[in-house]
């Protein structure tokens, strides 16, 4: 059976460009219709061919799909996911807010999400693991590894976490996403960046979101995405933004049924934080995304 037209899964993306990767497994690079670009990786489509190249006609309804939304303009990361994996390090310094972001942005769009810890071979990885205490504490699961330094014991922890799942690997720029990609997915070549180069002239950093299939058969795959810095959480309405943080919805036992959290009298957020129950920098990170998402308009 020739793929002349059909079902396809974008596996790439860049502007009005596409990857979609056809019914037989070939991959052809396919533009949108009309101005809006709406597909994103991860999403099933229906295509037909123009040439050697295609034009998507459709998007199938999405199971799910993580985005951020900047002042702005909003940016798809993926759809259709299993999971997502948040990369972080030590070298660079993940920005904390960076990781609680991507949690919240997870959570809303209703993908479960877990952090690994890269680049424990780093004296620095203890003051990393200092701050990833309070996402332990709240259930979120930390696995720790070293992708250069044991890449056997990288892959044993990963590779069952993996398995038949799609899991984008997110994270803030230089954390080992690529590192992580060409490891699981040897035939990947994903382009892996000195920390110097990648932070000084940005080569090697990764632009593009890619889909790879870890495997033979098609059932795991892993999604390789640009780090980012900023990470907007304005489709948040700001009475949402608590509880989907659940070291503060653990404490919402307030007053006042709207309580903010930030100045209520009998406020159990508060309270918590005062017995240091809720992590100082925890609460600061919810102060800075309620005022935020309060200034959106709604
Ligand atoms: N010391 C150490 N360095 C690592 C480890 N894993 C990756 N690196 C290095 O970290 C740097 C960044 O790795 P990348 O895989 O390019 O990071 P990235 O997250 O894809 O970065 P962007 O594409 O810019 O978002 C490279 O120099 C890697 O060699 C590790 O376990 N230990
Ligand atoms: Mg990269
Ligand atoms: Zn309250």
């Amino acid at each position: 059976m020739s793929s002349t037209s059909g079902n396809g899964l974008v596996v790439g993306a860049h502007g009005r460009h596409f990857i979609v990767e056809t019914a037989d497994g070939q991959r052809r690079l396919c533009h949108s219709r009309g101005k809006k670009s709406e597909a994103v990786v991860g999403d099933r489509v229906q295509w037909q061919p123009t040439g050697d190249e295609g034009v998507i006609d459709r998007v199938e309804p999405r199971r799910n799909l993580l985005f951020r939304q900047d002042e702005w303009r909003s940016k798809s990361f993926a759809a259709n996911l299993d999971q997502l994996l948040v990369l972080v390090a030590a070298e660079p310094m993940y920005a904390e807010t960076q990781l609680t972001r991507a949690l919240i942005a997870a959570t809303q769009a209703g993908i479960p999400a877990f952090v690994v810890l890269n680049k424990i071979d780093l004296p620095q990885a203890a003051a990393a693991r200092e701050r990833l205490a309070p996402y332990r504490a709240m259930g979120v699961e930390v696995i720790e590894l070293s992708l250069k330094g044991d890449a056997a014991a990288a892959e044993a922890l990963l590779r069952p976490r993996l398995q038949g799942r799609s899991t984008l690997v997110l994270g803030p720029s230089g954390m080992g996403k690529s590192t992580l990609i060409n490891l699981m997915v040897p035939a990947a070549a994903a382009q892996v960046g000195e920390i110097s180069l990648a932070l000084n002239t940005g080569r090697h950093t990764t632009t593009t979101t890619t889909w790879y299939w870890l495997g033979e058969g098609r059932q795991t795959a892993l999604i390789d995405s640009p780090g980012f810095q900023n990470f907007g959480l304005r489709q948040v309405a700001p009475a949402d933004l608590g509880p989907l943080m659940p070291d503060l919805a653990a404490h919402m036992d307030c007053r006042f049924y709207n309580c903010s959290h930030l100045h209520e009298p009998g406020c159990g957020v508060r309270a918590a934080l005062e017995r240091g129950e809720i992590s100082a920098t925890r609460y600061r990170i919810y102060q800075e995304l309620f005022a935020e998402v309060s200034s959106t308009k709604w």
